[in-house]
């Protein structure tokens, strides 16, 4: 937890006034969310856009103003976690189940700074199941060719039932073991119907923040 909290808190000195800020989702931004409370109580003024309803209810726990994104003309900075991180910063996202989101929110943004504890940097991404995010209807079919492009798949349940994001999708998770054409398969899986988004994030980082366990932090460029 020391890691993650040191990662996310670090991400809140690239944060300046009058900002419009993106709030990712998940543990390690969750330090973000608090720290970012403490500023806003010393002075600092901003608008922040969610990823998420947790986020959303976590963001008006510690007093920070929320603006919709229909409501935004650009982001000036989003913070967000990942589940895996490559040496070219490509990421795999989505175990809070959040990806489309903050997908949508990081490609508004000008900077992506990505915080994360040193367990995430992975040399090839794919050890973490890729989540995607797919529609109801006939998402048997769409799993069964997901598992064609060599992967096992397996619906994300919420305890018995299906697991259903905020925008009332399902989420699958597909095992590849090893992903070496990142670019290439994020393409490919979104050419299925029925696939909405993965949670490949290619080229979007613009910053990753490293929460070590001897309690330094580390940022990588
Ligand atoms: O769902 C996401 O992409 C989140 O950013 C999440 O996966 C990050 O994980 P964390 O809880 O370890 O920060």
């Amino acid at each position: 937890m020391e890691s993650k909290k040191i990662a996310g808190e670090r991400a809140v000195d690239y944060v300046r006034d009058g900002m419009i800020v993106g709030l990712g989702t998940g543990s390690t931004v969750y330090w973000t969310l608090s720290r970012l409370g403490e500023k806003i109580k010393q002075g600092l003024s901003i608008q922040a856009v969610a990823t998420s309803v947790q986020t959303e209810s976590l963001a008006k726990e510690f007093g920070i103003a929320l603006i919709p994104f229909s409501k935004v003309e650009s982001i000036d900075l989003t913070i967000d976690g990942a589940d895996e991180v490559d040496p070219e910063w490509n990421l795999v996202k989505g175990g809070g189940g959040a990806l489309l989101r903050e997908k949508i929110v990081a490609d508004a943004s000008k900077r992506l700074i990505i915080v994360a504890d040193e367990s995430k940097l992975v040399r090839h991404l794919g050890k973490f199941p890729l989540p995607v995010e797919v529609v109801k209807f006939g998402f048997e079919w769409t799993m069964r060719r997901l598992s064609g492009l060599g992967c096992s798949v397996k619906p994300r349940l919420s305890g018995d039932n299906p697991f259903v994001t905020d925008n009332g999708n399902f989420i699958v998770d597909c095992s590849f073991e090893s992903i070496v054409r990142p670019r290439e398969l994020h393409r490919e899986i979104n050419d299925i119907p029925g696939v909405i988004d993965n949670g490949l994030f290619i080229d979007r980082a613009s910053r990753v923040i490293v929460g070590c366990q001897d309690g330094t932090v580390k940022e990588l460029n």
